[in-house]
């Protein structure tokens, strides 16, 4: 008998710029029971999972753009989410943007036990975008509202097992992914805002659904994990988010896959001894791996080409 764990990817459909947290907890709650009544440990919420995707827009008025932080987790808007864990007896991971105590403007996430304890924090690190607008109505002005994170890929042991989260952009990067299996993950959680339409390379629009699948699946299966993408998906504000809100197994399968672009659960029971199964066909990395070549990776960030 495996260590089974059953987890719900819970994706969201779209939320209105004006739509207040406290609709928009209720239809996480409405989620979170689904997922129970599913049989879920974990429920999984997409990234800035409780506003709109405001890095789309210009906020130049600071009280205006503060309306979409949370300066406390939980806070009294977030607190029932905590309450229904525990009274409810799953976890769960939730994507939204944080002003830290110490300073700072993240993009951020928790994990929660079945208690409706936070197990641990992550803050984004690949930020993708701008930093200033740039021309047209569709920004990506992730650079300009959030610092870079600064906490690394932290791995937690939870739900009988080594659970790890990254947001977004993240999930494209193959560093993600190898930093988490480096301490052992066998289960990365994350969520994601995807536009289908990319205005500045609209000859890439058709291959958006397979580079959301394509770095979540290779993450997987490279380094032997189990990896849930969840998305905040459909028409928001204008802008056509991707569903696609998947369960990927360490063999690289996606094994339960959303069928809509609204709230959907998608619910699968893994094995977390899969991933011991997968590690011996190839991916011993004690044996396998040579770091002292490659070296450039930690030391280079852009490439350098060779001058002859
Ligand atoms: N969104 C997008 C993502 O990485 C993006 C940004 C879209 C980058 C398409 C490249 C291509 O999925 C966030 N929030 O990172």
């Amino acid at each position: 008998m495996g260590r089974l764990v059953t987890v719900s990817a819970a994706q969201l459909g779209p939320i209105g710029r004006e739509e207040k947290r406290a609709a928009v907890v209720r239809r996480l709650l409405h989620l979170m029971e689904g997922a129970k009544a599913a049989g879920a440990d974990l429920v999984v919420y997409p990234e800035l999972a409780l506003t709109s995707f405001f890095p789309r827009w210009v906020i130049d008025d600071p009280a205006e753009r503060a309306r979409f932080y949370e300066t406390a987790m939980p806070g009294p808007e977030t607190q029932p989410l905590f309450d229904a864990a525990r009274r409810l007896g799953i976890g769960f991971f939730l994507g939204y943007a944080e002003k830290a105590e110490e300073g700072g403007w993240y993009n951020s996430s928790v994990l929660v036990d079945k208690t409706g304890t936070i197990i641990g924090k992550y803050r984004k690190v690949h930020l993708p975008g701008t930093s200033d607008p740039v021309p047209g109505a569709v920004q990506q002005l992730e650079r300009r509202y959030f610092d870079p994170g600064n906490l690394g890929f932290p791995v937690f042991r939870a739900f009988d097992g080594i659970v790890g989260m990254c947001l977004c952009n993240d999930r494209r990067w193959p560093e993600t992914y190898r930093v988490m299996a480096l301490q052992g993950v066998e289960l990365v959680l994350l969520g994601y805002n995807t536009p289908a339409h990319l205005a500045s390379m609209p000859q890439h629009d058709r291959f958006r659904m397979f580079h959301n699948h394509l770095p979540m699946q290779a993450g997987a299966y490279q380094n032997t994990t189990f990896v849930v993408g969840v998305a905040k998906a459909g028409l928001e504000e204008g802008e056509d988010l991707i569903g696609g809100t998947c369960i990927i197994a360490p063999t690289g399968e996606i094994v339960a896959e959303a069928k809509t672009l609204g709230d959907e659960l998608v619910t699968a029971t893994i094995d977390l001894d899969e991933v011991r199964d997968c590690r011996a066909v190839n991916f011993d990395f004690a044996l396998y791996r040579r770091p002292d070549q490659y070296r450039l990776i930690t030391e280079r960030a852009g490439a350098v080409p060779p001058t002859d």
